[in-house]
């Protein structure tokens, strides 16, 4: 079965919406396998986005992922990380699906409620990141 990794980013914690959206994963056919609360260090943050070192967004990036706790899962399923990605829609909320998870929680395309893994390659590496093997069933 494949598996993914999902962010709820700091602005969907502090609006009390973790509940809402692991509902969404588990209404739509993805097992959560493991799930946890934590604050990121900026060290954790940058090289977490390391792909994206170079782009011009990536301070506002690390300063935001840090501004809060954050809920990293592995959603385990058929076609695990390109279901989560439709879940939760388009980077910028303005482009974003109606019933998308970003539609419905962001705020902005920097406060953009959640991550998703973008290959299968990318979610192997992120989970890895974050969970040691026997935290994941
Ligand atoms: P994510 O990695 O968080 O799941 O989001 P994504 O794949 O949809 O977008 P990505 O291109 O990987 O960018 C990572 C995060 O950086 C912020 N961003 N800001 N101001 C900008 O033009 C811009 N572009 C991207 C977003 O918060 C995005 O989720
Ligand atoms: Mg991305």
């Amino acid at each position: 079965m494949e598996r993914t990794l999902s962010i709820i980013k700091p602005d969907a914690v502090a609006k009390g919406v973790i509940g809402k959206i692991l509902d969404r994963f588990e209404s739509n056919g993805l097992r959560i396998a493991a799930t946890k609360k934590l604050q990121l260090s900026r060290a954790d943050a940058e090289a977490f986005y390391a792909v994206h070192a170079e782009r011009p967004f990536f301070n506002d990036l690390v300063d935001f992922m840090i501004s809060g706790p954050v809920v990293v899962s592995v959603l385990e399923g058929e076609n695990a990380m390109q279901k989560n990605r439709d879940l939760m829609g388009a980077t910028n909320p303005k482009e974003a699906e109606a019933g998308t998870i970003r539609a419905d929680f962001a705020e902005n395309i920097d406060a953009n409620a959640v991550h998703g893994s973008d290959s299968v390659e990318n979610a192997a590496n992120e989970i890895a990141f974050f969970f040691a093997e026997r935290e994941i069933s």
